[in-house]
């Protein structure tokens, strides 16, 4: 009995101690839990945001007034089938009633803006009601001829640009509340008093940019398509520059990794604005996820919050955005300031990379590459993972950090040998993707850039695509640069050339004054959100000729 008690006695004592052991074990564990659930950039959040508060930009504004009177008319030779006609100057515009002007008489401003607009109106007797008008703004022919209220795209209507404002005091100078991106501007009453007329005049754009001056301008390339390619490009970015570099000044005005990264690259071959970019980076790194990775996309009103999504290529991408940075700059203090952005997004993609090097995305994530909706991208997106992972390998021997991140080299090479084991078809000799075993230009492209092929082999890919029947090439921009890129790191530069000249010579030769969103030279109409209407005409990824026209200068015009 005694024995037994003593034993319920250590019994219960060792219960009690195993109970507080027990807590002690779930107090720890729940910290080390609610460390991994914690801010891994707590400590940083707010430098980085005060950082980020340095770099903003000035804007500089400058008053722009409409050139021609234009009328819009069908045209099947023309972009979009639409053609803008010179009616008149201005002036004449101006001594016209509106009444009396034809619905399709639209102000041509005679280049792409991005600004506030302006306007005064009188009336023909003392204003005895209000005038009701819609003001419309397009950025090409086609959008403003069409009608809006058609629309039946993907994304809010709001974003197509059209004000309806009363105006009660005549004369009058009024302001208009939102910025627009536009070199079309449309005036049409929709209600007013019978025996009133309005004339509108003084119509003004005071337009924005953060660009400053184009510090190559001195150098005029001979050629010149590729000249008028290199200006139209500038002044794509030029417009995109705003209090960050936005990837379309009417559509979505707002910053996106893979954006950012080539107009980053436009923007050291012309306007040489580090701060702007620094302003991306570090943004990117105050609003990324608790985990650590980096969101795709950020505004930056009324405080910089991100759109919570992770287009996981983007994320890694962020990390070649500091290396391209340091390339250009060869200044280290960023860099040692955002390692720490660039190792998480690598720590967080790790568990993602088999043993076998296969790389497979968290449910959660999603991939861009381009926006065909035919492209398989599996491929793809294994090859961009191996090339931000090299450009980060690169960026921590910079700083002399490789033992944060062990695994890196051994991680890319598993990951090249797979490339080569899993998506290279030996038939066909070219990488493919997916269960129907897709050949499209973006896989090759990120095989290249990846290093998983020699340039002499990239050489070959690139033969080979010609070769084969059912290639599904790009759409935008955006993947096209990536396939001039790759052409160039294998010494293609005359196929680079003619590349540029074809894809965004061809946007020169339809109109552009500024390059598009997406661009297929077989379908005028195409638009990844079911309207053209929809599609942003001066996007920020398509930036980048005066990038490699420059960069590559010698090389491409030797
Ligand atoms: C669109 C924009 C932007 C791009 C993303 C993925 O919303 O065109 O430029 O980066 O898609």
């Amino acid at each position: 009995m005694k024995m037994r008690i003593t034993l319920l006695k250590f019994s219960s004592e060792s219960i009690h101690i195993s109970r507080k052991y027990l807590l002690a074990v779930i107090i720890l564990y729940l910290g080390y839990l609610n460390s991994n659930a914690q801010d891994v950039y707590e400590n940083y959040r707010e430098a980085w945001l005060k950082k980020s508060m340095e770099y903003l930009p000035e804007l500089q504004v400058k008053t722009k007034v409409p050139l021609q009177m234009v009328r819009l008319i069908d045209d099947k030779e023309s972009y979009q089938c639409v053609k803008a006609v010179k009616i008149s100057e201005p002036p004449e515009f101006y001594q016209s009633g509106l009444k009396s002007n034809p619905d399709d008489l639209v102000l041509d401003f005679g280049e792409h803006l991005t600004g506030h607009v302006q306007f005064t109106i009188q009336s023909n007797v003392p204003a005895h009601a209000p005038v009701q008008l819609k003001i419309k703004f397009a950025e090409v022919p086609a959008e403003m001829k069409a009608s809006f209220e058609s629309y039946e795209g993907s994304l809010s209507k709001a974003w197509l640009q059209e004000e309806i404002v009363t105006l009660h005091t005549m004369p009058d100078t009024v302001l208009l509340p939102n910025r627009y991106a536009f070199r079309f501007i449309k005036f049409e009453i929709l209600a007013s008093a019978g025996d009133m007329d309005f004339f509108v005049s003084n119509v003004k754009c005071f337009s924005t940019t953060s660009a400053g001056a184009d510090l190559f301008n001195e150098t005029t390339l001979k050629d010149s398509e590729f000249q008028n390619i290199l200006e139209i490009s500038i002044k794509t970015l030029e417009e995109c520059m705003q209090t960050v570099f936005e990837d379309g000044p009417k559509r979505d005005r707002r910053i996106w990794v893979g954006d950012l990264k080539l107009q980053a690259l436009a923007n050291y071959y012309s306007f040489g604005n580090f701060d702007l970019v620094k302003r991306g980076l570090y943004l990117y790194a105050a609003t990324a996820a608790e985990n650590g990775l980096v969101y795709g996309t950020l505004f930056e009103k009324p405080q910089p919050h991100p759109q919570k999504h992770f287009p996981i290529d983007y994320s890694l991408l962020y990390n070649t955005v500091l290396t391209d940075y340091y390339e250009a700059s060869k200044e280290i203090g960023t860099l040692e300031d955002l390692w720490i952005v660039a190792k998480y997004q690598v720590l967080n993609i790790l568990p993602n990379i088999s043993e076998k090097g296969i790389f497979t995305p968290s449910p959660e994530w999603w991939y861009f590459i381009d926006w065909n909706n035919k492209l398989e991208k599996t491929a793809a997106l294994h090859g961009i993972i191996i090339y931000s992972l090299t450009k980060t390998l690169e960026l921590a021997r910079l700083l002399k950090k490789e033992q944060e991140l062990p695994q890196l080299q051994e991680t890319i090479e598993k990951m090249r040998k797979a490339a080569r084991e899993k998506y290279y078809d030996a038939e066909k000799m070219l990488f493919v993707s997916g269960p129907a075993r897709q050949v499209s230009a973006a896989s090759q492209v990120w095989m290249i850039l990846s290093g998983t092929v020699s340039p002499e082999e990239g050489r070959n890919l690139f033969e080979n695509l010609k070769k084969e029947k059912q290639v599904v090439w790009p759409v935008s921009p955006y993947l096209y640069h990536y396939v001039a890129e790759a052409m160039i790191s294998c010494g293609m530069y005359e196929d680079a050339g003619n590349l540029i000249k074809d894809y965004w010579g061809g946007m020169a030769k339809k109109g552009a004054d500024t390059f598009w969103e997406v661009y297929d030279p077989d379908n005028d109409f195409l638009s990844p959100y079911n309207s053209y209407m929809m599609n942003s005409y001066c996007h920020a990824w398509s930036c980048t000729p005066v990038y490699f026209l420059r960069k590559y200068n010698k090389e491409l015009f030797p």
